[in-house]
């Protein structure tokens, strides 16, 4: 047995860079989550930041990015309602950390792409398909129901009605449907690559710039629009003042800064 700090179901390539690799480790089990990876998960989030992570790509083994919960494992443990409703909570703890925690995750995405797996990708800050890349939300048809934050994130990617539909009839989603609709800000050949090259992009930013707005927009779309005005000031006094961006102030400033230029 591993040393409890040592994932099993993770695999981490931490890069010089400062871009960590995550790639679920299941490939046999199409990456499905069960409650080990899911602790593995928290580990990873909580602790990414202040590890030095500036940017996390997060994939899958094989061909499918992953199969959402552990049906087999959920059947055999034949768990009471009080210890799904606490394993949902350790989901919601994996997924928070992910979309609070101020490291840009990057979700490289292909096939299956379904049920808590979905509800994995859309707790990512930017979303990677390929034409292999399918969303479902399979829960309806195994008498289950979503309990990974897909009520809530989800439902925010593409809409109540659209989220009522998938789980309803099983509506499959891929391709430049599922962009437009949200549920991919990307479509390309080789998800993976295009996700290692945005997270490489994401790392040259500040940290500090990085971990707003990796928490900040999140936090904001939780409060009122008042509360959310006055917190962005107080995100935009830390970070618009930090001593790091001085320097690119000053390149701007004497014309050595990059411009914005439309790249299309
Ligand atoms: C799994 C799982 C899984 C595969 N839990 N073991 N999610 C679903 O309803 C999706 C369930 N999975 C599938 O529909 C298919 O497996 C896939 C479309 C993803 C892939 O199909 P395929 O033909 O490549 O693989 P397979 O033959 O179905 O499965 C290969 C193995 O992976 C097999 O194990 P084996 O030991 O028999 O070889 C499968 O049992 C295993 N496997 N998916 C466990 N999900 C917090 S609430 C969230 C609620 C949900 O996520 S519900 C949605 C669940």
């Amino acid at each position: 047995m591993q040393p409890q700090n040592i994932p099993e179901n993770l695999a981490i390539d931490r890069q010089p860079d400062g871009v960590w690799v995550v790639t679920l480790n299941r490939p046999d089990k199409r990456n499905a989550l069960n409650a080990a990876t899911v602790e593995e998960l928290v580990a990873l989030f909580s602790t990414a930041a202040t590890a030095g992570a500036r940017a996390i790509v997060l994939a899958g083994a094989g061909d499918h990015f992953c199969a959402g919960l552990d049906l087999v494992e959920h059947h055999r443990a034949d768990r009471s309602p009080a210890e799904f409703w606490q394993l949902c909570l350790r989901w919601h703890e994996a997924f928070t950390k992910m979309e609070y925690g101020g490291v840009p995750v990057i979700a490289a995405l292909k096939g299956a792409v379904v049920g808590g797996g979905l509800e994995l990708a859309s707790a990512a800050h930017i979303r990677v398909a390929d034409a292999s890349t399918y969303f479902a939300l399979p829960e309806g048809q195994r008498g289950l129901f979503t309990g990974g934050g897909a009520t809530i994130r989800v439902a925010d990617l593409i809409g109540k009605a659209r989220m009522i539909d998938m789980m309803l009839t099983g509506r499959v989603y891929q391709g430049q449907t599922a962009v437009d609709l949200g549920l991919a800000q990307y479509l390309v050949e080789d998800s993976l690559a295009h996700a290692l090259a945005l997270a490489r992009r994401c790392a040259e930013n500040l940290p500090l710039t990085n971990f707003a707005i990796c928490s900040a927009i999140s936090h904001m779309q939780n409060m009122s629009a008042l509360d959310a005005a006055y917190a962005e000031a107080c995100v935009a006094g830390v970070v618009n003042t930090q001593p790091e961006a001085r320097a690119r102030l000053a390149a701007f400033a004497d014309k050595s800064g990059p411009r914005i230029r439309p790249t299309e």
